[in-house]
């Protein structure tokens, strides 16, 4: 019985596919760890209002965010290609019922976050996001 040319192949195939995901997986994204009590990486402060960015597909991501109590906040959901009912979006302690989207940047307006957590849900309250606000 002589080898077979299309085993080493295979075996070929499955070594460097195994090498891929390897080297893909050493590059897991590192979390930007700024120091003190700053607020999360999808938070930034545009002329005194605080803009949390949030994308809604499937879901919302990130599904939890840390942002600063104390300053005018807005919630700006990023949608791109979201037909789900992450796309309609629930702050009950606000009374907003928002609808976003299939694609694009819709801003909501929270006000000053108080300290503590902001909570919110698609329509249906499935898919859930909160803002923990810090002092
Ligand atoms: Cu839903």
């Amino acid at each position: 019985m002589s080898s077979n040319p299309f085993l080493y192949i295979v075996i070929g195939i499955v070594l460097i596919g195994g090498f891929v995901l390897l080297s893909g997986g050493g590059k897991s994204p590192t979390v930007a760890s700024t120091s003190g009590a700053s607020a999360g990486s999808n938070v930034t402060v545009v002329d005194g209002t605080q803009i949390v960015t949030i994308e809604a597909k499937g879901g919302y991501a990130p599904g939890s965010s840390v942002a600063k109590a104390g300053i005018p906040t807005i919630l700006r959901f990023v949608t791109s290609g979201a037909y789900d009912c992450s796309s309609s979006v629930v702050i009950p302690s606000r009374k907003i019922a928002q609808d976003l989207p299939a694609t694009g940047t819709t801003d909501i307006d929270v006000g000053t976050l108080a300290p503590g957590t902001l909570s919110g849900t698609c329509s249906m309250g499935m898919y859930r996001f909160s803002v923990e606000a810090k002092s």
